[in-house]
């Protein structure tokens, strides 16, 4: 997976991505991280690329000619093959406005070769080459950020997860909260008994049907009492919707 992130805050990008397990997905070559910076295309001597909004208003609009340059820029380098059977690529908006970022879509996104990634500051980018060259709108939640940078970090890790290679273990991207419309159970390690806590007894068992057992309940409990919006899409027998039901309306496990 190659990441291209067209952005005014390169260092932002690189920095976080090169510390922990996406520094080393890059360092092994599992995916790469190119933040391109916006401002070298600007057409002005002083590197301007924004001005004030048409109709007056508040704040400054990046303009669209620095952004197309710089997204050609990125195309020049992705598409080695003639442009007729290269794959249409997936450019991500980052905007409050989007469509809100989810692990189905991260999943998805983990299938294309490149996805480029737009980041906006000031008051927004001009409309006009958000049509020309964006497929894709996303927002990460229901708040506003001072820009896109953030947001697309946050995709970039979620995306990385299913790429090969990344995680040492291969069935944990899936195995862990929401891949099945249920949050993870508790984790517990040493000591035994913590300050008068002590992990729960069958941890300590070694009996392989009753762990499964244990781990899938506990997930159940915690999805109801944390997330019980999450219940509806989860895939439950008759005697786990009955305890999700009595956890919700109780508030603990009965
Ligand atoms: Cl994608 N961008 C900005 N600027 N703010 C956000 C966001 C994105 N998602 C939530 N808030």
């Amino acid at each position: 997976m190659n990441f291209y992130v067209m952005t005014l805050f390169p260092g932002m990008i690189n920095n976080a991505m090169s510390e922990s397990i996406t520094g080393r997905a890059i360092k092994a070559g599992h995916i790469s991280v190119k933040a391109v910076n916006i401002r070298d295309f600007a057409d002005n001597k002083h590197n301007h690329i924004d001005d004030y909004p048409y109709g007056g208003g508040a704040g400054m609009v990046m303009q669209a000619e620095p952004v197309y340059m710089c997204y050609r820029h990125i195309c020049t380098q992705i598409q080695d093959s003639p442009p007729e059977d290269a794959k249409p690529l997936r450019v991500i908006y980052l905007t409050p406005q989007g469509r809100t970022f989810n692990q189905n879509m991260a999943e998805e996104y983990a299938h294309e070769d490149n996805l480029v990634f737009l980041c906006g500051h000031y008051e927004g980018i001009d409309e006009r080459v958000i049509e020309e060259i964006v497929t894709d709108q996303v927002s990460i939640g229901d708040y506003v950020l001072t820009g896109g940078e953030l947001a697309a970090l946050v995709i970039m890790d979620a995306v990385s997860r299913f790429i090969p290679g990344v995680l040492n273990n291969c069935i944990s991207a899936h195995k862990e909260s929401f891949s099945d419309s249920l949050l993870e159970y508790p984790q517990y390690t040493r000591p035994e008994n913590w300050r008068g806590k002590s992990v729960p007894p069958v941890l300590l068992s070694g009996h392989h049907r009753k762990l499964e057992e244990w781990y899938r309940r506990q997930s159940v409990i915690r999805t109801a009492l944390m997330r019980p919006d999450l219940l509806e899409k989860a895939d439950l027998t008759q005697e786990e919707r009955e305890l999700a039901d009595r956890v919700v309306k109780y508030g603990r496990e009965i």
